[in-house]
């Protein structure tokens, strides 16, 4: 009734399946070699149990009928010569095959892979066939993960608040570890394999170099053993000055030879309690964190040093492009290309750069970062951001499979047509040997684990576009329904496009035709395009929208900040005209008169009011179809989801009438006939007050 199970539970599936399923699956043929595929084993029983009430007979030879034969080459060495296991050659160290084959001349279903990490992997996507209620009797699938390194990124510190964490507190309780290891974290282990994650930065990138002393280091070890056979491996977000505060060191230069030993030893230390870590996560000389330029140095001198360090043991540096200058820039949305594009080729070959998917910060809606595709000589990363730190945090149903699809999907142009951002992260156009994308978490202590309901399928949607970049966001989250709320194609047939459509309707009523940044401040909930005045000029509102009688939207032309010169040629050309830059970019890219004629012959005033009413409407007709859904999901989700609905219904109104009456202020022109006049003057949106609000 909670959501606990997330994707993974397993309900009584159609009778008519269950018998097809309990014929075709009737025996298991699946040799155990250690915790990795013992895991898979009692999750097929699981599920096997739970979707067709069904315990298989565990066999050691295949026999005439409905066997399901699970393995390697190696568990498996009587019948690896059979035609069958070729397909075992494309599949990696990660990927996973299921087939309906012949084997030793006996029809059987097949799950293989070359590692017990890809029999877990297989074992999770066989199930979700199971779930989906698929035919069984002709598969052929074969997969393997196109990223290497599919991460989650905790903001969690180590008092256990999550920063921009919307669903409790943070799910390690330092406290109690090592000593006591909570189910919980096996049960999130578990979700993560499910879905191909493989590792997991346990705290903040704001980082607190405590994590980095003994005392934490046994803490994270106890995590690594839960994780090591779910496959993921832990890392940790490194304080750039730890050689000061912990080391006692007089300064953290990267080119100082006290600081390399400090951070030699450091590792090794850690490779003492952790075996298989993964590596660092950094942030420096950001939002006031310590990095090399604080002695001088480049990112570049920055992220060599630690991944020295870590080399001798396989670990690599993830380093986050997501910088700007202590002095104010003209604008923001340049800052990490023209730091990062000069040190191209400096990196070490274990250092990868996390580029946010914008050049800004994680809004509602960002044209892709110029720096994908802008440094070919060095390796680049994805950081998404799962928790909806802009976008309604945990109160609002935004799906965000296609706000990550599309700006995988979107062409960098980096080597001519056909160069998406997936394609620069995958590694297949500039060969990188490590390839990796992140996600900051949206996960915490929530009964549910992401506070509202369908949060969990950006969790899943995150881990499912991780493994494969070019996957379609709709499967993803046709999948995740019937996985969730089992598979009920009426069900699925009313909220998929409502899923669908749920992040377009949040841009609208939040932030639509290009706009950006107009969120309160601070805490980042709700609207504030009046925010003005703070300690940095790009921290307002008024930077980014730029409102003023004469119009409104940021010139990032050769006119105005030329931000658009950092992208390649035909992406400046789509973008570069007003009158044919694709309107949910308007804004962002141009400075435009409030009577500028949009192509749909409105003005782009209308063009403007029109999109926050429709935002607010879509909520509306999405709060109509959860409402037909009573019934079908069990009754505490349909309970939360209404409310939380209702919720998002006001605060889109809120959005909108804020932002529309702000606005006028400029355009001095009528909101359109028809669609209505908010019910408050804009003096009692400035005045709204929050205290309190999470993840701050
Ligand atoms: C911003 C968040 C801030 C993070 C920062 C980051 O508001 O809390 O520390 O990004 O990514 O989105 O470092």
């Amino acid at each position: 009734q909670s959501g606990y199970h997330l994707w993974l539970d397993y309900k009584p599936l159609r009778d008519e399946l269950s018998v097809s399923y309990k014929t075709q699956l009737a025996a298991l043929l699946f040799p155990t070699t250690d915790g990795t595929d013992s895991i898979a084993k009692q999750e097929l029983l699981d599920a096997f149990n739970g979707l067709f009430g069904q315990v298989p007979e565990q066999v050691d030879a295949i026999r005439q009928q409905g066997t399901l034969v699970v393995g390697t080459p190696s568990s498996l060495p009587a019948m690896a010569q059979e035609t069958v296991f070729s397909h075992v050659a494309q599949m990696g160290p990660e990927g996973y095959g299921i087939y309906t084959a012949t084997i030793q001349g006996k029809p059987a279903t097949a799950i293989l892979a070359n590692t017990s990490k890809g029999v877990l992997y297989g074992a999770y996507a066989f199930i979700r066939l199971l779930q989906r209620g698929a035919d069984i009797a002709k598969v052929d699938i074969t997969s393997r993960p196109k990223v290497n390194l599919r991460l989650l990124n905790h903001w969690d510190n180590l008092d256990r608040t999550v920063e921009r964490g919307y669903a409790g507190f943070s799910l390690w309780d330092w406290h109690r570890l090592p000593g006591y290891r909570d189910p919980r974290y096996t049960d999130y282990a578990r979700a993560n394999a499910s879905i191909g994650i493989n590792g997991t930065v346990l705290n903040n990138v704001n980082a607190n170099a405590l994590v980095l002393t003994p005392a934490y280091l046994e803490k994270a070890a106890a995590l690594a053993d839960v994780f090591r056979p779910y496959g993921i491996k832990v890392y940790l977000s490194a304080r750039f000055s730890a050689p000061m505060e912990l080391g006692g060191l007089p300064n953290a230069d990267p080119l100082d030879p006290n600081v390399k030993q400090w951070w030699k030893e450091k590792v090794a230390e850690i490779y003492r309690y952790i075996p298989d870590f993964g590596g660092f996560l950094v942030k420096a000389n950001s939002e006031g964190q310590p990095g090399p330029q604080n002695h001088g140095r480049s990112h570049a001198d920055g992220a060599n040093l630690l991944a020295d360090a870590l080399k001798p043991h396989g670990g690599v540096v993830m380093w986050r492009a997501f910088v700007y200058e202590d002095t104010e820039p003209e604008d923001r949305a340049k800052q990490a290309y023209n730091e990062f594009v000069p040190l191209d080729g400096l990196f070490h070959d274990n250092v990868i750069v996390q580029v946010k998917n914008g050049p800004i910060d994680f809004q509602p809606r960002e044209p892709f970062h110029p720096l994908f595709g802008a440094m070919p000589k060095s390796q680049l990363m994805m950081e998404f951001q799962i928790t909806q730190e802009y976008l309604g945090f945990a109160t609002h149903l935004v799906y965000l499979g296609t706000l990550f699809s599309e700006t995988l999907r979107a062409d960098t142009y980096c080597n001519g047509p056909n160069s998406s951002v997936a394609r620069v992260i995958d590694g297949s156009l500039t060969g990188q040997p490590v390839t990796a994308i992140a996600g900051v978490a949206n996960t915490g202590t929530a009964i549910n684990w992401t506070g509202h309901p369908f949060a969990q399928a950006n969790w899943y949607a995150f881990g499912r576009l991780a493994w494969d970049p070019d996957a379609d966001a709709g499967d993803i989250a046709d999948d995740w329904l019937r996985c969730t709320f089992g598979n009920d194609g009426p069900l699925v047939h009313a909220l998929l496009p409502m899923m669908m459509q749920s992040r377009e309707a949040a841009v609208n009523y939040m932030t639509p035709l290009g706009l950006h940044h107009l969120m309160g401040w601070d805490h980042h909930y709700g609207p504030g395009p009046w925010i003005s005045g703070k300690p940095r000029a790009d921290w307002t509102s008024v930077y980014y929208h730029k409102a003023s009688k004469d119009g409104i939207g940021f010139d990032r032309t050769a006119s105005g900040s030329d931000a658009l010169s950092q992208y390649f040629p035909e992406v400046r050309a789509l973008f570069e005209n007003p009158q044919e830059c694709p309107e949910e970019y308007l804004l962002w890219f141009h400075h435009l008169p409030w009577d500028f004629q949009m192509r749909s012959g409105e003005t782009l005033w209308e063009a403007l009011c029109r999109r926050y009413y429709d935002g607010v409407a879509t909520v509306g007709r999405m709060q109509a179809t959860w409402e037909g859904q009573k019934g079908r999901v069990n009754e505490a989700v349909f309970n939360e989801v209404r409310d939380l609905l209702a919720i998002q219904y006001q605060e889109a109104v809120r959005w909108r009438d804020a932002c529309v009456l702000y606005f006028q202020q400029f355009s001095g022109m009528p909101i359109p006939d028809g669609l209505g006049h908010p019910e408050h003057p804009l003096e009692y949106y400035e005045k709204m007050e929050f205290h309190f609000v999470p993840g701050i």
